[in-house]
């Protein structure tokens, strides 16, 4: 990969990354009587106080429900709620409203897309294209969705650096592809896919594009109209908001041919028993009283993100990957799984032979958070042969201390195994 000069002044030197940790009270606590050291941020981000306070005020001071009362409270938790659907709008550039539907996380987005969008399009014969690096949630929803319609899940292979095979995936399209369903950025190898050219050459076949988003969102801007993406999914908890929400981006014209996801209050227009008619976008795809508190907890982490600017927080992440790389290179025993020119914000690795979770185990007695195992990508692990691996993986409070305690604790791994 590119690394650039570390010694260089960068962003590094200019973002203040003590006044950021600062905003997250769960990064000072001690874990085995050590500081935390919290290098898990692919499978949750932690919360800054911002939206802690955001949560509290909700509950405390606004709660009500959404979309129902003419009484002030209903129409203040409604105006929060539709406030910060137009804040995560603007934040990935959708061009309209309707287009951004909350859902209970990335999963629950590609599930939805999988069985209206799917459900309706996709016949016996039909293919979906994925890419070995994908996570089992943009895995497991197709193979039902092939499994019920007979048609066929087709596997892109990658490189051993974690790549794409970029040739592979063009003689693999054709007018039979219907879906190609791919990560933005792998949460096992770090991966940056180049969707910008994905995208364009399986539009080139009439094929639909659903992005798995939850790993690129917290790291880098994205924009849904530059990619020309159809569905774009992302969760919440990732990117420093609550756990249980998340957001699936569609094209209006797409959503609006789809048939709804669940029935129930709030999707509907008028009901009789015999027959529904169903409300508009971007309600049709939101069923019942919806995670109110994390709709309006996940726009006031979009407003937090926006306040540091997704360019600084990639520039400063890049620099902390490029330093961690190399500090990892230097250990001798340690590979690093993953190594993609265009990478971001993960460090999967193997000491020797050592068990990933016997590394991940005794660096947790060091206080150090990393996650061990296959990353729900077993299918990953299985076609390289691996145990699993352990993960770091960085967020922006993340520091270069942080990667020279990891570094230590390596070591101290590798004293246990000698
Ligand atoms: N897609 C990717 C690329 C992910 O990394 C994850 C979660 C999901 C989908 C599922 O997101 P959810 O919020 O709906 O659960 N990844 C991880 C991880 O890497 N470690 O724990 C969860």
């Amino acid at each position: 990969m590119n690394i650039p000069d570390i010694q260089s002044p960068s962003v590094a030197s200019s973002f203040d990354v003590q006044r950021i940790r600062a905003s997250f009270p769960n990064l000072h606590r001690e874990v085995h009587g050590n500081p935390l050291v919290y290098l898990d941020n692919a499978a949750t981000a932690q919360k800054p106080q911002l939206v802690i306070d955001r949560l509290n005020r909700y509950y405390s001071r606004e709660n009500s429900n959404v979309h129902r009362g003419v009484h002030t409270l209903s129409q203040e938790a409604t105006d929060a709620y539709e406030g910060a659907r137009e804040r995560i709008r603007a934040f990935i550039n959708a061009s309209s409203n309707h287009e951004v539907i909350y859902t209970r996380g990335t999963t629950e987005a590609i599930n939805l897309v999988a069985s209206t969008f799917g459900r309706k399009h996709l016949s016996a014969g039909d293919e979906i294209l994925i890419s070995t690096m994908e996570h089992h949630s943009n895995i497991v929803p197709w193979q039902m969705l092939c499994e019920e319609k007979g048609a066929t899940l087709r596997v892109i292979p990658i490189s051993k650096a974690g790549e794409i095979e970029y040739d592979a995936f063009l003689s693999m399209l054709s007018e039979r592809t219907k879906i190609v369903a791919i990560c933005h950025i792998s949460n096992t190898l770090g991966t940056i896919n180049p969707l910008d050219r994905m995208i364009a050459d399986a539009h080139r076949y009439g094929a639909t594009v659903v992005v798995d988003g939850a790993q690129a969102v917290p790291h880098m801007r994205v924009d849904v109209q530059a990619l020309d993406v159809d569905f774009y999914c992302f969760s919440s908890h990732k990117m420093f908001g609550p756990t249980g929400i998340g957001i699936l981006y569609g094209k209006e014209s797409l959503l609006e041919a789809m048939p709804p996801y669940q029935g129930g209050g709030d999707m509907i227009d008028t009901v009789s028993f015999e027959k529904t008619t169903y409300n508009t976008l971007p309600h049709k795809f939101e069923a019942g009283t919806p995670h109110i508190a994390g709709g309006i907890g996940l726009g006031a982490a979009v407003e937090y993100m926006e306040s540091i600017g997704l360019e600084t927080i990639a520039e400063y992440e890049r620099d902390l990957l490029a330093y961690g790389t190399e500090q990892l290179r230097s250990i001798e025993g340690v590979r690093i799984i993953g190594t993609a020119s265009q990478k971001a914000s993960v460090l999967s690795f193997l000491i020797g032979d050592i068990h990933p979770y016997d590394t991940g185990t005794i660096l947790d007695r060091l206080g150090i958070a990393v996650r061990t195992g296959h990353h729900c990508t077993q299918p990953l692990m299985d076609h390289w042969g691996l145990p699993g691996t352990a993960r770091a993986s960085l967020a922006f409070y993340n520091t270069r201390e942080d990667i020279d305690a990891l570094v230590a604790g390596i070591r101290k791994v590798k004293t246990f195994f000698e």
